[in-house]
Formats: C-alpha cells, sequence, structure tokens
C-alpha cells in the first residue's frame, strides 16, 4: 500500500529522552495500525524513531497478549506471579477500603507512592499526584533515583536548574561540550543530526568511549568522580592566559574571591594526575573553550557520584568565570523544563489538595522503609519498575514480601515489580490516551494523541486515579477536570496560541520562533539575583560555601568502580521484554579493560561474578579500551527475572549511597569485586 493510502496519527513519543521524537501512527483504513514510524516532519527525528522504539512500538507495547488488559489480584505468594483477574470495580473498592484503613490506623504517611519514567506526558506523569495529594501519601522522590543531586548543585549557584541553553543556538557556539552525557544512547538523533550539523567542535568527557566520544573532535577519557578538579584545571588554564571574563563575572557573579586561590592553585600538572588527562589536551581544550562562544551539557550521568553536586557547581563556575553565559551559543544545559518554555504546569499534579506538606523520602531510603512497618503499611507503585531501577535490590525484595505491605502497581506489563503486588491495574500507554509532550532539551512541545483504544480493559494513569479518588469518596473538582480542560490550560500559556486540535495535526511546533537565550538579562533566581559562586544557601545546608576542586580517590586495590549508564536498547528498564529488543542487546555483559582483564587472568566471554555486601551478579566478560582500568560498564535496565537463576541486575550490587547534594543516587560510585567463575 502506499504510504498516501495510510490513515495518519501525529503523536510524540513521551520517553525520558532528550529528543522528544514526532511519530507517525500509520493506519490501516480499517483502523487496524500498520505501523508505528517517525514523523517526516519532525525537525529533529526526520522520520526515524531510534531502534528501541521502532522495535517496542510495534512489539510489546502494542502486543495484547503480553500487556495487562485486565486488573489482577494476588491468589499466590508474593513473588510468585499468581493472579486472577478481577473487576475494575472489586479491585477498586477493595484499594479503597485498605486504604482508608491505613489512614485511620497508621496515618496516610505509611502508605508510599512511587513513580517516575514509564510516561513523561504531563497528565499521565503528573495527574496521579492529585489522588496522592489529597491523600497525604508518602512522596518516594522520583528525581533521587535520577538526577537530584544536579537539580540541588546547579540550583544553588544558579538559582535554576531546569532552564538551559536552546539547542537552536547551536549554530553559534564554536564549542560544544558533552560532560558526562552519551547521547548515543539517551540521545540519539542530538546525537545523529544536532551534534555533527552545529559546525562546533566537540569535546566529551566521559569515562566511557561511547560512539558520541568516538565521533568527537576530543574525547577527555576522565577518571570517574574527578571532574570537579577538571573545572577547577580548566579555569586555572583560563585564568593563565588571561581569558577569564571579569567583567562578566563583576557584573553577573558573586563569589569569585572565594575560589580564586583554590582556581590558581589547580595547575595543569595537577590536574592532570588527578584526573588522569593529556596535560596538553587539557590546556588546548580550556582555552578554546573558554574563548568560546561554547555551550557546555551536563549530563545527567556525571552528576551520579558521590561527589555529583559539587561538580555541577563547579562546572556552571567554570562557565560563568569564561563568561559562557547569557549570549548566542553559549550557556549550559542540565534539562528544559516546561517552565524554561513560559508554561507552568505544575497544577496537573493539585498541590493545593494537600491538607499539610507531604512526607518525602529518598529513593535511597526506599528499602529501609519497606522493610519497616512502622514506616510502611502499602505501597502504591505507577510508572515506576522498582525491581529493576532502585538500588538494594536484595533488600527491596525483602520488603516488597511482606505480608503485611499492601501493594498497589499500575503497570502495562508484569515486571519483577508487579510479581509482588496484591492488585495490578493495567494502564493506557501514551498511544492510547490524549496528552502533552515538553521534551526536556528543545524549546519544543508536542501533541500526545490518542492513536489507539487501549487493551481490554486497560486505562490510562489519570483514569484510573480519578476512578479511585471517586471510590475513595473524595468530591474535589479537581478530580472531574477533564484531560480536554488540562491540556487547553497549558495550550493556553504559550506565547503563541494554537489549539489541541490544531498541535495534533502538525505533531510538535517550537513555542517560540526566535532562539532563546536564557539568564541574557543577567538576572538569576538566586537569593542575591546573580550567579552566586559563593552560595550563603549551600553554606546553610551544610555544604561548602563555594565549589571545591575535588577528584574521588583511586577504587582501593581488589575492587573495580561499576558503571552503569543507559544502554542505546533500552529505556530504562523498558522494553527489555521485547524479544527483539533482547536480541539486539549483547546480554549481561561487563565491559573490562585489557589491562585489568590480562592482570585477573580473564579470557573475552569469560563467566564472572561482581559481588560487594549488597549482592552478586554473573555476567559475561568482554574486553574493551572503551573503559579505563579500574572501571567496569554494566549497562542499566536488564529485567532481573531475565537475568539467571539469581534473578538481579546490576542494581543488586548498588547500596543506594547518597550524593552529596539532594539525596540522590551514585550508581557510578559503585564498587565491586571481580572473580573468574568459569
Ligand atoms: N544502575 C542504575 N540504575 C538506574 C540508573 C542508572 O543509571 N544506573 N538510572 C536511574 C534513572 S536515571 C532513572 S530515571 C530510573 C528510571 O526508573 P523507572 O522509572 O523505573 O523506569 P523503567 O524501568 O523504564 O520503568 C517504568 C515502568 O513504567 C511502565 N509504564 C510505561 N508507560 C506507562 C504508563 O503510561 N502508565 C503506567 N502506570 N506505567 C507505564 C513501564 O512498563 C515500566 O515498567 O532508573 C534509575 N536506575
Ligand atoms: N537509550 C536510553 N536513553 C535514555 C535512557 C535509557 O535508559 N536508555 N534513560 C533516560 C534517562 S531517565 C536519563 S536520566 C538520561 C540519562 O542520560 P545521560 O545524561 O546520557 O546519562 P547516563 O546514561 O547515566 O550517563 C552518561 C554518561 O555519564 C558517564 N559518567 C559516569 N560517571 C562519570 C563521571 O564521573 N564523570 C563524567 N564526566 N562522566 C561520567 C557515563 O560513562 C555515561 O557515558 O537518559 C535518558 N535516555
Ligand atoms: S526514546 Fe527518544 S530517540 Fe527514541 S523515539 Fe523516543 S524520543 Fe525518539
Ligand atoms: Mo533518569
Amino acid at each position: 500500500m502506499a504510504r498516501d493510502e495510510f490513515i495518519e496519527i501525529k503523536t510524540t513519543c513521551a520517553r525520558d529522552c532528550y529528543d522528544g521524537c514526532g511519530m507517525t501512527v500509520l493506519k490501516n483504513q480499517d483502523g487496524s495500525v500498520h505501523r508505528v514510524v517517525g514523523d517526516r516532519d519532525h525537525d529533529l527525528s526526520r522520520g526515524s524513531l531510534c531502534g528501541k522504539c521502532a522495535l517496542a512500538y510495534n512489539g510489546v507495547w502494542r502486543d495484547p497478549d503480553v500487556r495487562l488488559t485486565t486488573p489482577l489480584k494476588r491468589i499466590g505468594p508474593k513473588g510468585d506471579n499468581r493472579f486472577e483477574p478481577v473487576s475494575w470495580d472489586d479491585a477498586l473498592s477493595d484499594i479503597a477500603g485498605r486504604l482508608k484503613s491505613i489512614v485511620a490506623d497508621q496515618g496516610p504517611g505509611n502508605i508510599l507512592s512511587t513513580h517516575y519514567t514509564g510516561t513523561c506526558s504531563k497528565i499521565a506523569g503528573g495527574f496521579p499526584d492529585r489522588f496522592f495529594n489529597r491523600l497525604g501519601a508518602t512522596e518516594v522522590d522520583p528525581d533521587t533515583v535520577c538526577n537530584n543531586a544536579g537539580h540541588v548543585g546547579l540550583g544553588y549557584i544558579l538559582g535554576d536548574s531546569a532552564t538551559g541553553f536552546d539547542p537552536a543556538t547551536a549554530k553559534d557556539a564554536k564549542v560544544i561540550l558533552v560532560w558526562g552525557a552519551n547521547p548515543s544512547a539517551s540521545a540519539p538523533h542530538f546525537h545523529k543530526h544536532w551534534l555533527p550539523e552545529s559546525g562546533a567542535r566537540i569535546i566529551v568527557v566521559d569515562p566511557i568511549a561511547h560512539e558520541t566520544a568516538k565521533a568527537a573532535d576530543v574525547h577527555l577519557q576522565i577518571k570517574p568522580g574527578s571532574d570537579a578538579a577538571l573545572a577547577f584545571g580548566m579555569a586555572h588554564v583560563a585564568l593563565r592566559y588571561s581569558l577569564l571574563d571579569f567583567d562578566y563575572l563583576a557584573a553577573n557573579a558573586i563569589g569569585w574571591d572565594e575560589v580564586h586561590d583554590a582556581v590558581n592553585d589547580m595547575t595543569v600538572e595537577r590536574t592532570a594526575e588527578l584526573t588522569g588527562l593529556d596535560p596538553e589536551v587539557i590546556v588546548d581544550v580550556a582555552m578554546d573553550y573558554a574563548r568560546g562562544p561554547s555551550l557546555m551539557w551536563l549530563g545527567q550521568g556525571m552528576q551520579r557520584q558521590k561527589m555529583g553536586g559539587n561538580a555541577f557547581r563547579a562546572c556552571a563556575m567554570l562557565c560563568a568565570a569564561t563568561g559562557n553565559m547569557g549570549k548566542p551559543g553559549a550557556g549550559i544545559s542540565f534539562l528544559n523544563g516546561a517552565g524554561a518554555r513560559g508554561v507552568k504546569t505544575g497544577f496537573v499534579s493539585g498541590p493545593q489538595l494537600a491538607k499539610e506538606p507531604r512526607p518525602v523520602i529518598s529513593h535511597m531510603d526506599l528499602a529501609d522503609a519497606l522493610l519497616d512497618d512502622g514506616r510502611s503499611s502499602a505501597l502504591i507503585c505507577w510508572n515506576n519498575n522498582i525491581m529493576a531501577s532502585s538500588p538494594e535490590q536484595n533488600r527491596l525484595r525483602q520488603g516488597l514480601s511482606r505480608d503485611d505491605l499492601f501493594h498497589v502497581c499500575v503497570e502495562l506489563f508484569e515486571t519483577d515489580t508487579t510479581a509482588y503486588a496484591d492488585y495490578v491495574l493495567p494502564a493506557a500507554s501514551f498511544l492510547e490516551a490524549d496528552d502533552l509532550m515538553f521534551p526536556y532539551f528543545n524549546y519544543t512541545v508536542g501533541a500526545v494523541a490518542k492513536a489507539i483504544e487501549p487493551p481490554g480493559e486497560a486505562r490510562s494513569n489519570q483514569d484510573i486515579f480519578r476512578a479511585l479518588a471517586k471510590t475513595m469518596g473524595y468530591d474535589e473538582p479537581e478530580f472531574s477536570e477533564t484531560d480536554a480542560e488540562i491540556i487547553d490550560r497549558i495550550l493556553s500559556q504559550l506565547p503563541k496560541s494554537i489549539t489541541f486540535d490544531e498541535l495534533k495535526a502538525l505533531g510538535t511546533i517550537r513555542t517560540h520562533d526566535d532562539v532563546q537565550i536564557p539568564f541574557a538579562d543577567g538576572k538569576f533566581p538566586t537569593p542575591s539575583g546573580k550567579i552566586e559562586i559563593a552560595s550563603a544557601a549551600a553554606e546553610a545546608d551544610g555544604h561548602p560555601r563555594v565549589p571545591i576542586a575535588h577528584a574521588d580517590s583511586a577504587t582501593p586495590a581488589g575492587r573495580y568502580r561499576v558503571l552503569s549508564p543507559a544502554t542505546k536498547w533500552t529505556m530504562n528498564s523498558s522494553y527489555a521484554n521485547d524479544a527483539k529488543v533482547r536480541e539486539q542487546m549483547e546480554g549481561a555483559v561487563c565491559f573490562i579493560h585489557p589491562d585489568d582483564a590480562g592482570k585477573d587472568g580473564i579470557n573475552d566471554g569469560a563467566e564472572i561474578e561482581l559481588s560487594n555486601k549488597q549482592g552478586t551478579l554473573a555476567l559475561s566478560a568482554k574486553i574493551t579500551t572503551d573503559v579505563t582500568p579500574g572501571s567496569l560498564l554494566v549497562y542499566k535496565g536488564q529485567w532481573p527475572k531475565f537475568h539467571d537463576a539469581s534473578a538481579a541486575n546490576v542494581n543488586v550490587l548498588n547500596p543506594g549511597d547518597k550524593t552529596d547534594m539532594g539525596e540522590s543516587c551514585c550508581v557510578h560510585g559503585v564498587e565491586a569485586e571481580l572473580r573468574v567463575i568459569g
């Protein structure tokens, strides 16, 4: 059939991904789906989805035999995955009854809500919080398992961690520094199109030689956790070669005098020693960056270090000191919230419904909380596969096995987490309900259009929590606001006027016609209104007043540093249950440097075991110089139940240590011993 014979529905990928691709659902004239493809009109994706989504959206995501299609009630022991179908009415009334009695007996704080990246569209990702705000449940802060250290660190110095450069300004940049991100996996179209087409010199700072690093002009293969030392060293070079922008600092920043000596002391030799980098390359890169205009992309991987918050402050200090801020081709970006586009979406989660501030805990404390029946009587897990993604996998499993923990999961699939639930409620995917998507890099908004019916009795997250609210007897108007009304309230804030129907016809639009230059007016939302290199707020919170030139000390002999970033074949743990995706993945592999392999007598393909106090993981070794000596690479995202008899993934080794700031995870700081088992 020719392309123009299909019915085309434009929508937007709602994954937690920088790219925010436009998509087209091609339907046959009888209404069945032919294929889900990339939107040819989308500036970035240009008609192609990434490999993982191309497979999954035409595979498990739409497979009614794999998807959950009816509410399920547990009939076997926790973890046994034995359920019977029940009606929505029965499930909701039993759940409401259980929650009410917990509220009455233990208080609503004993009900925990965990959620995160299942769908990042505004309504399905935000509306359920209206329910939890009204209930007063404990929030397991989602960002603590991902990027909270970066938010807190950047917050101290810039006052705002979610307003970054507009990628459209790349044409004005001479240098783009990709610092601790792996676009080849996590932002594949920025890797493929945006970076090469920018014309800028691409410099990547990363301990792993991933595809973006290999394609870059310069790859600084840094020792993990030594980024702050590099930022100070680069500022040192700029100081020595008179490339610091003292005018910019005087007008826009406070506290430079408090770091000046530390910058002066961080000589190139010392920087090279701490980071493992070549001194000449440090000088060359630092001078080029300082001359600018330069963009600095601060990846989420880099802040998943013990001192990740400090590293972000140090990088932002370098950016300010070289005047690479607030002008075309210059700036810093961690991520861009809807607020960066002038749109306030906080109302979607109904914060006013909370009668008092809700208790909040870190994901790093989730296993502790679940193992303590005085702190947790119920867990509601939605948009989140904690058994694959969260730390302390063994302890988490123990907590989830508690018979007296009332556990509800809202999911698309039978995961390692749903196996422990009392009720599993089938969710509709983003292809099955209208919504909006604000991708977190480009200054765009995309329509998420209902393209197909949910399988069986599956319902969108928002419909499930609307229904549960009603069953609980909540009658606030927030629970009757429709999706269409919410979409209109969001769209009405855009700088240009557009209806949802018009947006659906276009797919994705830029929110502003002109290139945005954040902080061009020199105003920063910090207490002083300036860039706070020295921060009294940080000091009051128990942190150093200024960033420090930190580098992690070497991993003790006999232990390895285990890095577990994104693979290009899964989205966190999503899609790892798709047979075609699994064919593409290399299985449970541990990448190791030849020097270490030689030392430990490991051959390519050898069966090895990583272990620490937390747990043990069996993997097969792959020898490569893509990793540095002393570090190992084990991708995140495998489903424990597909692993082997031990039913674990890399998070079985993750002790849930907290970063310096934001009670956030430092997964790239995990250490383990290695042993050959076959
Ligand atoms: N070792 C290690 N661990 C990590 C990381 C790491 O780098 N290393 N990264 C961390 C990071 S950055 C993050 S953000 C977290 C992410 O962790 P999670 O948020 O747990 O991400 P997923 O594992 O993809 O799980 C999302 C689940 O939501 C389901 N889902 C999809 N759409 C919907 C929907 O519309 N409704 C509902 N109810 N469910 C839906 C999917 O089927 C999937 O099982 O993992 C963290 N874990
Ligand atoms: N394909 C795919 N895409 C994804 C995801 C996915 O799971 N798969 N997850 C999504 C989510 S939730 C997130 S948060 C983003 C994350 O995407 P990114 O921001 O790219 O973060 P990571 O993949 O965790 O890690 C990026 C890089 O940080 C490096 N790194 C680790 N430690 C250090 C260090 O000490 N210093 C420096 N300089 N670099 C270091 C790692 O080697 C890795 O190459 O990706 C999103 N996109
Ligand atoms: S996950 Fe990212 S790259 Fe893949 S289709 Fe979705 S937005 Fe595009
Ligand atoms: Mo994340």
